[in-house]
C-alpha cells in the first residue's frame, strides 16, 4: 500500500498493489484509481483497454510512488502461535476459518470435557460493494489443531452477521453465550 499525496492537491491517497510473479499491479479498477488521481490516470489512459495488464509503476511513476510512503502485508490468513521449543511460530488455520475476517474469540470448555475450546466468529460489512461483503463465515468451534467444528454442526448460525463479541452470563444458575452483532440485535444462545 503506497500512501501518500501523490497529485499534489493536499489531499492524501492510498494505493492498494498485489504482487504476481514478482511484479505490482493495482488492485482498484481505472475508476476507483482515477477518483483519487485524475490528473495520473485519466489522461493517461482515455481508453480502459490501455490500462488493463499495466503494472503498478507503468500506472503511476515509480519517481511519485516513491515520494509516499510503502507498506507491505505479508500475511492475511487468521492463525494462530505455537509455541515450537521456545519459539512462536505462526500457523494458519484451515480453510473453513479463511472466508471472512475474524472478530471474537472466546476460550472455555463449552462441552464440558475438562479441555478448552475457541469459538471463532466473524463477518465484515464495512467494505466497498465493489470487494463485496463479508458475510458467509458460520462461525466455529476449534477443539484443537486438527478439530474444527463448523456453527452449524453445533446450533449456531452466525451467517449473515457481523459478530463482534462473545460473553459468558449467568441468567438464574443457566449458562448462556451472549453473542453481540453489528448493526444487529443481540443473540442468547443456550448451552
Ligand atoms: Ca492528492
Ligand atoms: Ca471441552
Amino acid at each position: 500500500m503506497y500512501y501518500g499525496d501523490f497529485d499534489g492537491n493536499g489531499h492524501t491517497e492510498t494505493i492498494l498493489a498485489l504482487e504476481k510473479e514478482d511484479e505490482y499491479y493495482p488492485v482498484a479498477d481505472l475508476d476507483a484509481l482515477s477518483s483519487q488521481l485524475v490528473s495520473l490516470t485519466k489522461k493517461k489512459f482515455p481508453v480502459y483497454k490501455d490500462f488493463a495488464g499495466k503494472t503498478l509503476t507503468e500506472v503511476v511513476d515509480k519517481k511519485i510512488l516513491d515520494q509516499g510512503t510503502a507498506f507491505q502485508v505479508h500475511e492475511l490468513s487468521s492463525g494462530y502461535l505455537k509455541n515450537e521449543n521456545g519459539k512462536f511460530a505462526f500457523h494458519p488455520f484451515n480453510t473453513s476459518l479463511q472466508v471472512s475476517p475474524i472478530n471474537a474469540f472466546l476460550v472455555h470448555d463449552y462441552d464440558g470435557d475438562g479441555k478448552k475450546e475457541a469459538l471463532v466468529g466473524g463477518n465484515y460489512f464495512g467494505v466497498i460493494p465493489y470487494h463485496g461483503r463479508f458475510d458467509g463465515f458460520d462461525g466455529a468451534l476449534i477443539k484443537d489443531e486438527n478439530k474444527v467444528l463448523l456453527g452449524s454442526e453445533i446450533g449456531l448460525n452466525f451467517t449473515q452477521k457481523a459478530i463482534r463479541n462473545f460473553n459468558l452470563i449467568t441468567i438464574k444458575n443457566e449458562k448462556f453465550l451472549l453473542v453481540t452483532i453489528n448493526d444487529n440485535d443481540a443473540e442468547l444462545y443456550e448451552f
